[in-house]
C-alpha cells in the first residue's frame, strides 16, 4: 500500500536486462507462517562493463546475501522498499539469497499464499518478487531446479514445474521433493503447490508417440468432479496437434484447483493452477454454461504452453501477444467442439453460437472499456500497475485482432504464419510486432505489393471504430456501389489532448453479402468473380466498391460473422432487418438483424418511458419472434440466442445520457409483452425441448435445455397462469443443475410468492456445503429484482460469506454492483460500492481494482446520478492509503 503517486511506466522506455540468468536453484522450507527461501542465481553479463544488479522484492525479510559464496556486509548492498541492488565485479557470478515470506499474512493471493490448508503460488504478472529477490520481468528466462520441504502430514503432495526427480522423507515428520524444469522460462511461469489433494490421471500419447501423464488435482473429496476437466485437457492436447500441429513438450501436465484464486486460471509451465470454478463439474452442481467455460479455460491455459510459454512476452506491454492469440485459439477450440460431427449449415450454426457469445462478451465488456477513462490500445503505451491491464481490451479485442489476421490470411495462411512465428522465435521473449512480421511474411506472398503496415495500427489505437455504409443502386446497369467510411472518435485521455490526437484509418476486413427482396441470397460480382460473401479490405478513410450482376436493389448483410471489432452505421427500415432475421444465410448476421430490431424497439421504449408515455404494442418484433420460434430449421441452441433480447449493459451503452432504470424497465416490459403475446408458442417450445435420458453436456442436449429455460422465463415474464407451477415442478424434479438453476432463476426473477422463497431456501439447504453452488445462490439473490443495499448487507452477514474469497466477493458484491442496475443506481448503492472497494483494497488490491472499475462510465449519467457517482469516486480517492491498483483506476476515472 502506498499513498504517493505511483510512477508511470512507458513502453518506449524498455531496456534489455544487462544480465542473463541461465540457472536458478530454489529451495523452500514451506511453512504457512514463515517460509524460508534460498535462491541460488547464476548471472552472466549481457552488456559491456559491470552493471549494478537490481533485483525486485516485495514484503520479504532478507536474511542473507552472498556473491560467489562470500556473505555481503550491509554496506555492500542497497536494500530499498522494493529493490535490492548489488554491485558485482565479475562477468559471471553466483548470488545466494536467503529470505522469508509469510504466506498466511498474504491476502493478496499474489506470490506464495494459503488457501484453506493448502499452499499455492501466483506469479504473473509480478508475484514472483513476493517469493524471493529476483529480476521479476518476462525477458529473463532460466532453467529452474526446485527443492520443496514441508511437513509430510499436512502437505503430502509437493508440486512444482517440470519433472519430479526425487522424493524422500526427512527427520521430524518432514519430507522433500526435487523438481527440475528442462524448459527455460520467465519467473512469472514458476509455480509451487503443496497440500493434500485428490488426483485423477490419465496416460496420453502425443502425435509423435511421446507418453504424457495428464493429472487433475482437487480438494480431498472432490475428485468425483474432475472427469470433465481431464477430458477437456485430453481434447485440448489433440486439438492443438490437429489444428496447428503443436505438440506437448512435457512428460507431465498438471492442473490444480484452488478455492481462492484471483482470476480464472494460470498457465504455469506444466503446472497450471486453476480457480476451482473452472475445474469442478458434475451434473448436480454445474450448469451447461459452467461445463463450456471449463472447456474454454482448460483449452486456454493448455494452448498457452506454445503461445505464451514457448514464445513469451518481452515486456508486459506485449501482453496481448500471448493473451489475444491464446483467446483466439480457445475460441476456435470451443467452436470446433460445438461443430464436431456436423457439416454444412448445421456446423455453421453451431460455430455461430460461439461467435454470438464471444461478440456479446466483447460488446458488454470491451466496448464500454474502449469508450471510457481506461481506454487503451491492445498494446498499451503506459501503465502504473500492470495488474490493471489484464483487460477485455488486451484479451478480447486482442483476440479480434488475431482473428482479423486469420480472416485476411485464411486458415492455411494463418497456420503457415504461426509456423513461421515459431520457427523464428521458439524459446524467445518477443513483441507483438514480431508476431505480425511472421504473419506478414505469408500475407505478402498472397497479396503482392501489399503488406500489413496499416493493419499494425490496431495495436496502437484505442477506441471502437465506426464504419458507415452507403449503398447506391443503378437499376439500368444492374450495378451497385457500396461505400464504407471509417472514423474513430477520441477516447479516454485522448479527449483531453489539444489538438486532438490523429487517428489514421485502420485496415478493416469487412465481410458483406446481399439478399433480394424475397430473402434469397444474391451472388454479386466483384472484379469478375461472383461470391455469396465478399471480403472487402477497407484501408482508407473512405472506399467504394462497385458490384455487377445485381438484379435489384439489394438488402445488405453487413459485417458477416463480425469480421472486425467495429460498430456499423447504416440507416435502413425495420422491414430489411425483419427480412435478414428471417433469411440471412450467415447465421451471425441473421442473429444480429434480430438484435438490431429488438434494440430499436427497446430504445424507443426507454425514450417513451422517460417522457412518461405508454407506447403502443409492437407487432413487427412479435411477428419476427413468432416466425423464429416456429422455424423448424433452426437448432435449439441457436434459437435460444436469436430469441434472447440484448443485455441490459449493451443497451445502456446506447443511451445518452445513460439511463439504467429506463433500460431495466424497457427490457422488462418487452419481455413481458413477448412472453404474453407468444405464450402458446413458448409453451409448446417448452414442452418439445426435452433432453432425453441421462445428463450429458453435449451441445445438442445443452441447446435443448437453454431453449427450454428461455421458454420458461418468458412464460414467467408474460405471467402465464401455468408458469409458476411449471417452474416449481422443474425445480423440484430437476435431474441436473442446468434445469434446477433455470427454474430457480425464473422464479427468483419473476415471482415474490412464498413457494419461490421456499425453493430458494431448499436450494440453500441442499447445497450449503458446496462452495461453487453457494456462489450461485449468492449471485442469484444479488441480481434479483427488488434486491437493495440492505439485502446485500444482510447476505454479507451470512456465515458463508467472506470478502477474502474472490469467488464469494464476486458472486455477491460484484454481481450487485455491476449487474443489478436497478439495485445499485442510487446514492446508497454508490456509497456501498465505495465502501466495498476500500474494504477489499485492504485485503486484495487486484480484486479491489476490478470492483473499482464498476463506474468508469460515471460521467455519462444524468444528474443526480452523475454527481453522486463522482462523490463516491472522490471518497475513495480521498483515502489516505490506497493500493497502486485502485489509485490508478480512480485517478483515471476522475481525470
Ligand atoms: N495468464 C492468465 C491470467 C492471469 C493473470 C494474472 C493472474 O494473477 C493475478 C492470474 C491469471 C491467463 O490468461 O489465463
Ligand atoms: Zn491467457
Amino acid at each position: 500500500m502506498r499513498t504517493d503517486t505511483a510512477p508511470t511506466i512507458s513502453r518506449h522506455d524498455y531496456q534489455p536486462y544487462p544480465y542473463r540468468l541461465p540457472q536458478v536453484k530454489l529451495s523452500f522450507d514451506l511453512d504457512p507462517a514463515r517460509t524460508r527461501v534460498h535462491a541460488q542465481l547464476v548471472f552472466e553479463s549481457a552488456s559491456a562493463g559491470w552493471q549494478p544488479l537490481v533485483l525486485n522484492g516485495q514484503d520479504l525479510e532478507l536474511e542473507s546475501v552472498a556473491i560467489d559464496g562470500r556473505p555481503l556486509r550491509a554496506d555492500e548492498y542497497v536494500l530499498q522498499a522494493e529493490t535490492l541492488t548489488l554491485h558485482p565485479r565479475a562477468d559471471r557470478y553466483t548470488v545466494d539469497i536467503v529470505s522469508v515470506c509469510k504466506p498466511e499474512q498474504n491476502s493478496s493471493l499474489m506470490g506464495l499464499y494459503v488457501s484453506g490448508s493448502q499452499l499455492f503460488t501466483q506469479c504473473e504478472a509480478e508475484g514472483f518478487r513476493r517469493i524471493t529477490w529476483f529480476p521479476d520481468r518476462p525477458d529473463v528466462m532460466s532453467q529452474y531446479q526446485v527443492v520443496l520441504r514441508a511437513d509430510k502430514q499436512k502437505y503430502p503432495l509437493l508440486l512444482s514445474n517440470g519433472n519430479l526427480l526425487e522424493q524422500r522423507d526427512l527427520p521430524d515428520g518432514r519430507h522433500e521433493a526435487r523438481w527440475e524444469d528442462p524448459h527455460p522460462k520467465p519467473c512469472y511461469l514458476f509455480a509451487v503447490v503443496a497440500g493434500d489433494f485428490d488426483c485423477r490421471e490419465e496416460q496420453a500419447r502425443t502425435q509423435s508417440g511421446r507418453p504424457a501423464l495428464l493429472q487433475v488435482y482437487s480438494d480431498r473429496g472432490s475428485g468425483g468432479k474432475t472427469l470433465w476437466a481431464l477430458e477437456c485437457l485430453r481434447r485440448s492436447l489433440e486439438w492443438d496437434e490437429r489444428r496447428f500441429g503443436l505438440e506437448l513438450d512435457l512428460d507431465r501436465f498438471m492442473i490444480v484447483a484452488a478455492r481462492d484464486f484471483n482470476m480464472g486460471a494460470m498457465e504455469n509451465k506444466g503446472l497450471n493452477v486453476f480457480n476451482s470454478s473452472y475445474v469442478l463439474a458434475d451434473k448436480d452442481t454445474a450448469t451447461d454454461a459452467a461445463y463450456r467455460a471449463i472447456e474454454a479455460v482448460i483449452g486456454h491455459e493448455y494452448f498457452h504452453n506454445w503461445t505464451g510459454n514457448r514464445v513469451t512476452c518481452r515486456d508486459w506491454f506485449q501482453l496481448s501477444l500471448k493473451e489475444g492469440l491464446t483467446v483466439f485459439r480457445d475460441q476456435e477450440f470451443s467452436a470446433d467442439m460445438l461443430a464436431q460431427g456436423l457439416s454444412g449449415a448445421e456446423a455453421a450454426s453451431a460455430r455461430a453460437v460461439k461467435r454470438i457469445d464471444d461478440v456479446s462478451t466483447l460488446r458488454i465488456a470491451q466496448f464500454p472499456e474502449d469508450a471510457g477513462p481506461m481506454a487503451h490500445p491492445i498494446r498499451p503505451e503506459s501503465y502504473q500497475e500492470i495488474g490493471n491491464f489484464y483487460t477485455a481490451t488486451v484479451y478480447e479485442k486482442g483476440a479480434e485482432v488475431i482473428r482479423m489476421q486469420h480472416t485476411l490470411l485464411g486458415e492455411e495462411g494463418f497456420r503457415a504464419g504461426l509456423e513461421e512465428y515459431f520457427r523464428r522465435h521458439d524459446g524467445q521473449a518477443v513483441t507483438c510486432d514480431d508476431f505480425v512480421d511472421a504473419m506478414e511474411s505469408v500475407y505478402v506472398q498472397k497479396h503482392p505489393g501489399k503488406n500489413l503496415g496499416v493493419f499494425r495500427r490496431w495495436y496502437a489505437q484505442a477506441g471502437t471504430p465506426r464504419v458507415a455504409v452507403d449503398l447506391r443502386y443503378d437499376a439500368d446497369a444492374h450495378a451497385c456501389a457500396v461505400t464504407l467510411t471509417q472514423r474513430c472518435d477520441p477516447v479516454g485521455i485522448e479527449k483531453l489532448q489539444d489538438p486532438p490526437a490523429e487517428k489514421p484509418p485502420l485496415h478493416i476486413p469487412f465481410a458483406l453479402g446481399m439478399l433480394d427482396r424475397s430473402g434469397a441470397a444474391l451472388k454479386p460480382e466483384l472484379d469478375g468473380t461472383a461470391r455469396d460473401t465478399v471480403l472487402l479490405e477497407l484501408r482508407e478513410a473512405q472506399q467504394t466498391w462497385t458490384f455487377r450482376n445485381v438484379p435489384e436493389r439489394p438488402v445488405l448483410s453487413l459485417l458477416r460473422n463480425f469480421s472486425a471489432p467495429v460498430i456499423v452505421e447504416y440507416e435502413r427500415p425495420d422491414t430489411e432487418l425483419m427480412l435478414l432475421a428471417g433469411h440471412d444465410t450467415d447465421p451471425f448476421a441473421r442473429w444480429e438483424a434480430g438484435q438490431e430490431l429488438a434494440t430499436r424497439r427497446l430504445l424507443a421504449l426507454v425514450g417513451a418511458l422517460r417522457q412518461g408515455q405508454d407506447p403502443a404494442a409492437d407487432t413487427a418484433l412479435v411477428e419476427t419472434w413468432r416466425r423464429l420460434l416456429g422455424d423448424a430449421a433452426l437448432t435449439p441452441a441457436y434459437k435460444a440466442r436469436v430469441l434472447s433480447l440484448p443485455a441490459e449493459k449493451e443497451l445502456l451503452e446506447k443511451t445518452s445520457p445513460m439511463d439504467p432504470l429506463g433500460v431495466v424497465q424497457a427490457r422488462r416490459q418487452l419481455r413481458a409483452q413477448l412472453g404474453a403475446a407468444l405464450a402458446p408458442e413458448w409453451l409448446s417450445a417448452y414442452h418439445s425441448a426435452q433432453d432425453a435420458g441421462d445428463y450429458s453436456p453435449d451441445p445438442l442436449s445443452a441447446g435443448l435445455r437453454s431453449l427450454k429455460n428461455l421458454a420458461l422465463s418468458m412464460l414467467m415474464a408474460g405471467a402465464h397462469p401455468q408458469a409458476e407451477t411449471l417452474a416449481l415442478e422443474q425445480y423440484y424434479g430437476a435431474g441436473n443443475m442446468t434445469a434446477r438453476m433455470g427454474a430457480l432463476s425464473a422464479l427468483v426473477n419473476h415471482s415474490k410468492s412464498p413457494e419461490c422463497a421456499q425453493a430458494l431456501s431448499h436450494f440453500y439447504e441442499q447445497w450449503q456445503h458446496d462452495p461453487l453452488v453457494m456462489d450461485k445462490w449468492f449471485a442469484l439473490q444479488a441480481t434479483a429484482p427488488g434486491t437493495t443495499v440492505e439485502t446485500v448487507r444482510a447476505l454479507m452477514l451470512h456465515p458463508a460469506f467472506s470478502l477474502r474469497n474472490p469467488n464469494r466477493a464476486r458472486s455477491l458484491i460484484f454481481q450487485f454492483c455491476m449487474n443489478n442496475l436497478e439495485g445499485v443506481h442510487h446514492a446508497d448503492g454508490y456509497a456501498f460500492w465505495a465502501e466495498q472497494v476500500i474494504a477489499l483494497d485492504e485485503l486484495n488490491p487486484e480484486i479491489a481494482a476490478r470492483l473499482a472499475r464498476a463506474f468508469d462510465n460515471w460521467a455519462r449519467f444524468a444528474e443526480p446520478q452523475r454527481s453522486a457517482l463522482r462523490s463516491a469516486l472522490q471518497s475513495i480517492q480521498d483515502r489516505e492509503k490506497l493500493s497502486r491498483n485502485v489509485a490508478e483506476i480512480i485517478s483515471k476515472a476522475l481525470k
